[in-house]
């Protein structure tokens, strides 16, 4: 039997928008578990990982890199937690939470695999750095810190770096990149679907280049999902929503085509902020696509 542990990340420090630590709440409350089993998994739950309340952290005047050492330092637990999670034999479902939680997952999944790829379903880059950065938010730079650029504080996370080689990534969905963004994706060849592409060539043959792309290359994939990468439409419930994006009927065929690769190999869903959703729709679609990224079938 396939087995998965659940890991909440009630984490709302890598920007401003109070309401996204409950994403993890909103998302079990959604029914995650139940959905899971019922395809044949066994779940196990463990909790969320422990995050220091907004309210009581200071940012260090040295940098400006927002609440740096409280993300830092909840990157640390959560790596521990999914490196271990994997020792086991189990598959990681990582609940955001913002997006900076995605430094603490790949520093926990990257140290089990040679040549880990990573797909990044989202309407930003998440490339920035302190020098790039328009907002000094930290959920904008978490694919920076990954390949190792940025603050040592968080390319640092479980003592090494890069985790990720920028050749071994795939953004999809990508509609707002700042400037910095732009630049290191040139540099580094890193491979972007914008929304231009989606829109000519399809959900089906993005998602078809993107497993060969993968497959040959990597010994392992993470997905990213961040549910901003959605039309605002149909996730309404993020903090930087965007229009134009990609919709839930694409995206629940992403997913399905993802399952049926059985290229990946753990998997985060971020962003997901109740106090700005609809009945929470943003949740209920999140937990959606994990059904389906995890072959559950209609017949
Ligand atoms: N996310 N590029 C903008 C910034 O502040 O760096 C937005 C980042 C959004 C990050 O949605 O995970
Ligand atoms: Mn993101
Ligand atoms: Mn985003
Ligand atoms: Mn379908």
């Amino acid at each position: 039997m396939n087995k998965l542990s659940i890991i909440g990340v009630p984490m709302d420090l890598g920007q401003t928008r109070r309401g996204v630590d409950m994403g993890p709440s909103a998302i079990r409350y959604a029914g995650v578990i139940e959905r899971i089993e019922n395809i044949g998994y066994s779940v196990e739950d463990k909790g969320n990982i422990e995050i220091a309340l907004a309210e009581r952290v200071h940012s260090d005047e040295n940098t400006n890199l927002k609440n740096l050492k409280a993300v830092a330092d909840a990157s640390e637990r959560l790596a521990q937690t999914v490196s271990d999670v994997i020792t086991n034999k189990r598959f990681p479902l990582v609940l955001g939470g913002d997006h900076s939680i995605a430094i603490g997952t790949l520093a926990g999944v990257s140290r089990h695999y040679k040549n880990l790829g990573v797909i990044w379903y989202d309407a930003h880059g998440d490339l920035n750095t302190a020098d790039t950065s328009p907002s000094g938010n930290i959920h904008g730079m978490p694919l920076a810190a990954s390949i190792g650029i940025g603050d040592d504080a968080l390319t640092r996370i479980g003592g090494y770096t890069p985790k990720v080689k920028p050749e071994n990534i795939v953004i999809i969905g990508a509609r707002s990149l700042d400037e910095g963004e732009k630049e290191l994706i040139k540099e580094k060849g890193i491979k972007v679907y914008t929304m231009h592409e989606i829109d000519r060539m399809g959900m089906t043959k993005v998602m078809e280049e993107t497993i060969l792309y993968l497959r040959d290359k990597t010994d392992g994939v993470h997905l990213s999902l961040d549910l901003d990468g959605l039309d605002p439409h149909d996730a309404p419930g993020v903090g930087t929503p965007v229009i134009g994006g990609i919709s839930y009927r694409e995206s629940h065929l992403a997913m399905e085509m993802l399952a049926e690769s059985q290229l990946i190999t753990s998997a985060e869903f971020v962003e997901v902020n109740p106090i700005l959703d609809e009945r929470n729709k943003t949740a209920t679609v999140a937990v959606a696509l994990m059904g389906s990224l995890l072959g559950e079938k209609l017949v």
